[in-house]
């Protein structure tokens, strides 16, 4: 990480990355996504698997994975990736966009928000050591920008800082169909750019107003022994089977969470509801 991607990230809760795609993977990876629907948890074996090489590749492009290792503190001692695929989702403009009218602003620092509830189950969150500098992070979004989103004020827009506050979204704020408040800022990024942001940051699907399609792709990583998705959700390292530059990096991204955390995450997600439902 350079020192303007550190203060972007540490700062604004995102940083963006211009070319990290070739004007090449960007044709391909539209052209198969025009093949396809729009699609939340895509990818997925049980769903036919990567829809190509190009998407298969998405899962380590080597100047995404290398800030992602220091977003997850580090690179760890078996020089493997300290991260792990949660979930692929593909939107384009008027199948997620609300009638391109904008989302609802989400996201937001859950162990801050709520202090009180044990920290498996708190897959959203973001964090740096005042002494080391080291950071800790929970979800975290890779977003492929296919479709230039620099003139025509749509795209990605987020609250700067919010990942790091104590205090919800005010209400008023949140529906951006009612109107964008002057505080969301948009984030312009040509076709190729990845936009790399926790999902404690506040942020939204801004309104889409341009003639052209916007295409998005968003890999979804935790720390290696977390996860945000269910069970059923998990990729599997045997997914890379028959994929070109199927490694075990590869293989180490597609691994779920180890049983002992899910074991964990599940008894603790029954108390609570326990105890909310007493
Ligand atoms: O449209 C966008 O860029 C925001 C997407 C979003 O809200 C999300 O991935 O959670």
């Amino acid at each position: 990480m350079n020192e303007e991607q550190r203060f972007a990230f540490d700062t604004w809760g995102f940083l963006t990355v211009e070319n990290a795609l070739t004007p090449e993977q960007v044709t391909a990876l539209k052209a198969t996504v025009d093949e396809h629907e729009a699609d939340l948890y895509s990818q997925l074996k049980v769903n036919g698997g990567f829809w190509s090489q190009e998407f298969f590749d998405l899962l380590d492009v080597p100047v995404v994975s290398s800030l992602l290792d220091e977003i997850y503190g580090g690179t760890p001692p078996d020089g493997l990736p300290a991260f792990r695929i949660d979930h692929i989702n593909v939107h384009t403009h008027g199948v997620f966009n609300k009638d391109l009218a904008g989302g609802g602003i989400h996201g937001g620092n859950g162990r801050l928000l709520h202090p009180q509830q044990p920290h498996e189950l708190l897959s959203i969150y973001s964090d740096r050591d005042p002494d080391t500098g080291v950071f800790r992070n929970g979800l975290v979004s890779v977003a492929y920008e296919l479709e230039d989103t620099v003139c025509n004020g749509g795209g990605f827009g987020c609250l700067p800082g919010s990942h790091k506050s104590h205090a919800p979204v005010p209400e008023a704020w949140r529906e951006l169909s009612k109107g964008v408040h002057p505080m969301v800022t948009s984030i312009p990024a040509p076709a190729g750019t990845a936009i790399i942001f926790t999902e404690a940051l506040s942020h939204v699907t801004l309104p889409w107003t341009a003639p052209s399609t916007r295409t998005t792709l968003f890999y979804k990583y935790t720390p290696r022994d977390e996860t945000y998705c269910a069970e059923e959700k998990f990729f599997h390292p045997s997914d890379a089977d028959g994929w070109t530059g199927a490694d075990d990096r590869k293989r180490t991204i597609l691994k779920p969470p180890s049983q002992e955390f899910i074991e964990r995450r599940t008894e603790l997600g029954q108390q609570r509801a326990a105890t909310q439902g007493a």
